[in-house]
């Protein structure tokens, strides 16, 4: 009986900054997606898979849950929409907060309505005392039921193998669906593009990260091995293009060289990295710019991943 292979598609969902890429990079065991202490740091559904002798999860990072207001948080909000629709079981993370606000309920009565299990992890629980997570539990518990619900550390990865032994324990009888040496599919072109856009919204602050693109111009691997990358950071403002490449330069030369370096882990291989920075005024409200940077809102519709 325990030797069936079990299999299926697994969504984190959430608010944003909750700790779901935290989560998702943590149960395959490598990092592909970026995080950040920035809310909105992902855009688009990033799929991993995690497999072992117990069956094949593929898992479906999502962007947080938020009222939007641009063309992009409008896009986003339709790619969790897809993701809710497309998968076998829920992973809700929340944060060891006592006050459980309206717009958990509002998610808690949307994920009720679905015929799906939902796991309600309660992340962050580093930060507070057990006690406290025990009343967390008892306030979420009063929104909907839960196929079990699991305090953890994501940043630490504590607690992260009883979520993937849940799972296990909730999926069916399945398929493989890739084969058992895929952790992603998303071309290694655009993960460096996400460790660039990480980097520059982990060194800048206020409003200036959120209204970073980054495009990967070029990416070519030399004869001996050595990448050759080179990438454009679009911001929304001429304001914000001095701040990107602060003073002398500094700012600029401190993202590129912490993405370099991420770059390289990536490829295993050297990394020369060359950054330019454009502005593109308001793209996240403009179509065709949107468009341009994969946020499509009719390749949702096709249901393309
Ligand atoms: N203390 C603590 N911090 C955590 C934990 N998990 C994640 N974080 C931090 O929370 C922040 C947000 O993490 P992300 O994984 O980017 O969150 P997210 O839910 O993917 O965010 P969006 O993509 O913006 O929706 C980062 O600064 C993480 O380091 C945790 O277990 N404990
Ligand atoms: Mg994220």
């Amino acid at each position: 009986m325990d030797k069936e292979f079990r299999s299926g598609f697994v969504a984190l969902i959430g608010r944003p900054n909750v700790g779901k890429s935290t989560l998702m990079n943590h149960l395959i065991g490598q990092k592909i997606a970026i995080t950040s202490n920035k809310p909105q740091t992902t855009r688009d559904r990033i799929q991993t898979v995690y497999t072992d002798k117990r069956g094949q999860i593929v898992f479906v990072d999502t962007p947080g849950m938020h009222k939007a207001h641009t063309g992009l948080g409008e896009y986003m909000m339709g790619s969790v929409d897809k993701a809710i629709e497309s998968v076998d079981m829920l992973l809700w993370l929340v944060e060891p907060d006592l006050h459980v606000g309206p717009s958990d309920r509002e998610i808690a009565e949307r994920l009720s309505s679905l015929k799906l299990p939902v796991i309600l992890i309660i992340n962050k629980a580093d930060m507070v005392d057990k006690a406290r997570i025990g009343e967390v539990v008892k306030n979420y518990s009063e929104l909907m039921e839960y196929a079990a619900v699991i305090p953890l550390c994501a940043l630490r990865g504590t607690g992260v193998d009883r979520v993937l032994e849940k799972i296990f324990e909730l999926l069916p009888e399945g398929p493989m669906y890739y084969d058992e040496e895929t952790v992603t599919q998303q071309p290694i072109r655009e993960i460096a593009g996400e460790i660039i856009r990480e980097k520059a919204l982990r060194c800048l602050s206020d409003e200036v990260p959120h209204g970073i693109a980054v495009e990967i111009e070029k990416m070519r691997e030399r004869e001996d091995g050595m990448f050759d990358v080179e990438a454009v950071l679009v911001c929304e403002k001429e304001s914000h293009k001095g701040i990107v490449i602060g003073k002398g330069g500094q700012m600029l030369k401190k993202i590129g060289t912490q993405a370099r370096r991420d770059i390289e882990e990536l490829t295993g291989t050297r990394v020369n990295l060359k950054l330019w920075v454009k502005v593109r005024k308001d793209w996240r409200d403009d179509p065709v710019q949107l468009k341009n940077f994969g946020f499509d809102k009719r390749k949702l519709n096709e249901g393309n991943s």
